[in-house]
């Protein structure tokens, strides 16, 4: 899955607003259910590079999803930011 990346940082990250995340994040959704799941998280990480060990993915999701159902779903990804900004290459921006 290509991303276009828009802005990319001296530091090689890509820089995105909270809402541009969710849509990025969005596109993970395979099963278009509003959550991203493991298995979706999984490939998000892959996709943003794929040098993460998946017990990274698990340890992201695990502190993210603070209901711990095994979904991130619309209100815990905010919680999925830190996870991103380590391990994804993104920068959330604020405007
Ligand atoms: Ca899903
Ligand atoms: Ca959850």
């Amino acid at each position: 899955m290509a991303i276009k990346p828009k802005n990319i940082t001296t530091d090689g990250k890509r820089e995105m607003t909270m809402q541009e995340f969710r849509a990025w994040l969005g596109r993970f959704d395979t099963d278009k259910d509003g959550k991203i799941s493991r298995q979706e998280l999984s490939d998000a990480v892959r996709g943003a590079g794929g040098r993460f060990a998946w017990w990274k993915c698990r340890q992201g999701l695990r502190s993210a999803d603070s209901d711990g159902n095994g979904y991130i779903d619309a209100n815990e990804i905010n919680n999925l930011v830190d996870f991103a900004q380590k391990h994804l290459g993104v920068r959330i921006v604020n405007f």
